[in-house]
């Protein structure tokens, strides 16, 4: 029997999919290189079905052999390794940026004098199409919530960023950009405390409550799929913070992250230019554990944030406590500072490398906002936070434009500055 293979990300099969195995399987036994989540990541959003959902899907379609996992979107890899007679894709990768994991496979196997066999691309139906439609009619809370853990086994950084309402919730959808042959988005949203109590005109003090930051999020979940991290301030008191918890699952929110400070919150990028208290090592532990052991679904993340670099207590401190809150149980960390440079945040993962390898470190390079992406992942940094640019773009024009308005008594002068009508309407999809 000839050697023939198949790469897929088989997250939903359809005819065209079946196409493509019933020619392969003319040509011998065929091997279903199935991406795992990680290699669809690095190009397309997180599948909807799991890798082990997505195996049994394919190792019962008729014809095919066994399905192994392939761990990057480049094919030739896998092809190098298995040395196939035939490889079998559909025709559509021609197209650049595509065109060049083609050009790799036919490279690789004319090593061994292989044979790329091309079925024409169905055109009837697409799984991107199907994805959008899924996308438009929504996703179950508990989907959403599971797919922050996903994100971050599969990714090298997760990249979050600020909402604030439904409109700021869909840019965090859909902005999307190619980046060196790669198409970047934002994996995940961030509810901000601070953008979220500004966005109300009130400060940043825990005087919006739970059940305000709910509305928004609600707003922003009734238009998006993405996973949303919350900002859990200090977590309230003891005693409300489980309630806090069942609440936030129940949504579909993935992780909440807390603070370690304790009595009237203020922001932490003002540091000790006002009176803020960090709590006990033990307090916060006994919150925290608190917490997990209210949650239902073990996918939700309890995240605690250390304030010890923001309140000048020392990196000592920082990483004693990461130990500490890593032996009550924390699922990931959240290391923050208000320096103009990373320099505290990069010796502070180099130490907390050491205690863990595995539990996930988050960062919020808001004063630090020279960093590329590629540094923190060079620092073993996993999830990166945009914690509040959306708001604070925002602002600028519209205080801008208010002024303009009042200076020249009408609107034109500013007519260029916004958005036309027609094209505020075809923001929000279904409008017109
Ligand atoms: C927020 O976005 O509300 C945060 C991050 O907590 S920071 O403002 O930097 O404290
Ligand atoms: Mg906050």
């Amino acid at each position: 029997m000839k050697k023939v293979y198949v790469s897929m990300s088989g997250d939903i099969i359809h005819h065209g999919h079946i196409r493509v195995i019933e020619k392969a399987r003319e040509y011998g036994e065929v091997t279903i290189g199935l991406l795992t989540d990680k290699a669809i990541t690095e190009y397309k959003r997180l599948p909807h079905l799991r890798f082990e959902q997505r195996r049994q899907v394919l190792e019962n379609v008729r014809g095919v052999s066994q399905v192994l996992p392939q761990q990057d979107w480049d094919d030739s890899i896998m092809v190098r390794e298995l040395k196939p007679d035939y490889v079998v894709h559909g025709d559509d990768w021609k197209q650049a940026p595509m065109d060049i994991f083609r050009n790799r496979v036919l490279e690789a196997l004319s090593e061994w004098g292989g044979e790329l066999v091309e079925v024409p691309y169905t055109r009837d139906i697409s799984s991107s199409d199907i994805v959008k439609n899924i996308s438009g009619t929504g996703i179950t809370p508990t989907m959403r919530l599971q797919s922050l853990k996903r994100l971050i086994a599969a990714k090298d950084i997760v990249r979050v960023i600020e909402s604030h309402n439904g409109l700021s919730g869909l840019i965090a959808e859909n902005a999307s950009v190619e980046r060196d042959g790669k198409i970047v988005c934002f994996d995940g949203m961030w509810s901000s405390s601070l953008t979220d109590s500004t966005s109300r005109g009130k400060p940043d003090i825990e005087a919006v409550d739970v059940t305000s930051r709910l509305v928004t999020i609600n707003d922003i979940f009734e238009v998006t799929t993405k996973p949303m991290i919350y900002d859990g301030d200090t977590g309230g008191k003891l005693e409300h913070f489980p309630f806090t918890v069942r609440t936030l699952e129940r949504v579909g929110i993935s992780a909440v992250i807390v603070e370690d400070k304790t009595g009237l919150k203020k922001n932490s990028l003002l540091g000790n230019e006002v009176s803020q208290k960090q709590d006990s090592i033990e307090g916060f532990c006994t919150k925290i554990q608190a917490g997990l052991k209210a949650r239902i679904n073990p996918e939700f993340m309890i995240v605690t944030r250390i304030e010890s670099l923001i309140l000048d207590a020392g990196m000592d401190d920082a990483i004693a406590r990461a130990e500490a809150y890593i032996g009550a149980g924390a699922d990931a960390v959240m290391i923050h500072s208000r320096h103009k440079n990373p320099a505290e945040v990069y010796e502070f993962c180099a130490r907390f490398h050491r205690l863990s390898k595995t539990v996930p470190l988050i960062v919020v390079p808001t004063s630090y906002d020279e960093v590329y992406e590629h540094e923190l992942i060079d620092h073993g940094i996993n999830v990166c936070i945009y914690a509040n640019h959306m708001l604070r773009s925002a602002y600028p024009a519209m205080w801008d434009v208010a002024h303009k308005i009042l200076k020249h008594g009408r609107a034109c002068e500013v007519r260029e500055q916004c958005l036309s009508i027609k094209d505020i309407l075809k923001l929000v999809p279904g409008t017109i």
